[in-house]
């Protein structure tokens, strides 16, 4: 019995490190240096750019961020029904037909966190949004905040305080710069719509520069 023991232990143990020889396979990494791999379901909160991240688009297709190295973004949280829906679409596809030819992308991620009001399913969210003429790009639909809120979003949510501030409501704005890395954040102002102006005198500085 105890030989047996032993042989499996042995056998286990063998063939973890033969795996592990090759240095490729990806438990080896993580169990060698796990601050080496990058798993955005586990240690999101290590990220240095945007670019580590992936996320599954309005169709279901995973899209790695890194596509958009080299582009300004604008991430935000949209819902259709929303006191700031109209007022927010029009200066997003607005300022995408101003700065797109230099390069502005815009991540559109629907959420239904906020009382509902993104209850559509992905053919009720494009259609919505074909009114607005939009033409960037709609992911699919996530949580933005809490336990089940998409990595993506753990980590935008951590980088102005270097803590978890939750998102407030819908449209809540990061801009990400050409190098992927986190530049302002701008909460929706509901009164004034000051964010929007607010956020294009940072977008300007960002295409001056
Ligand atoms: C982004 O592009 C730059 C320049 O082309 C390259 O050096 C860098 O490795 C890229 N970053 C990622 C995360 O792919
Ligand atoms: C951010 O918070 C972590 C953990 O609380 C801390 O270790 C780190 O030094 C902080 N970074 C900055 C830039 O304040
Ligand atoms: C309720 C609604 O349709 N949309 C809301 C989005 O957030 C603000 C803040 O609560 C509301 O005032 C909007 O009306």
């Amino acid at each position: 019995m105890l030989n047996v023991i032993l042989l499996m232990v042995t056998f286990v143990t063998m063939t973890s490190a033969d795996l592990c020889e090759d240095g490729e396979a990806d438990h080896c990494m993580s169990l060698d240096s796990p601050q080496n791999s990058f798993n955005q379901e586990i240690n999101w909160n290590t990220a240095n750019t945007i670019y580590q991240f992936s996320a599954k688009d309005i169709y279901g297709v995973d899209i790695p961020l890194k596509k958009y190295n080299g582009s300004v973004l604008i991430i935000v949280n949209v819902a259709s029904q929303c006191g700031l829906t109209d007022s927010n679409y029009k200066k997003l596809v607005e300022f995408y037909e101003k700065y797109g030819n230099r390069r502005l992308q815009i991540l559109a991620f629907p959420s239904n966190q906020f009382w509902n009001q993104e209850s559509g399913t992905s053919d009720e969210i494009l259609n919505f949004v074909k009114r607005y003429n939009v033409k960037f790009d709609i992911f699919g639909k996530i949580d933005v905040n809490g336990k089940n809120a998409h990595p993506l979003w753990k980590w935008l949510t951590t980088q102005k305080d270097n803590a978890t501030v939750d998102i407030t409501w819908n449209f809540t704005k990061f801009i990400i710069d050409r190098d992927g890395k986190f530049v302002q954040r701008f909460d929706p102002s509901f009164v004034t719509g000051s964010d929007l102006i607010l956020m294009e005198k940072t977008l300007k500085e960002l295409f001056l520069e």
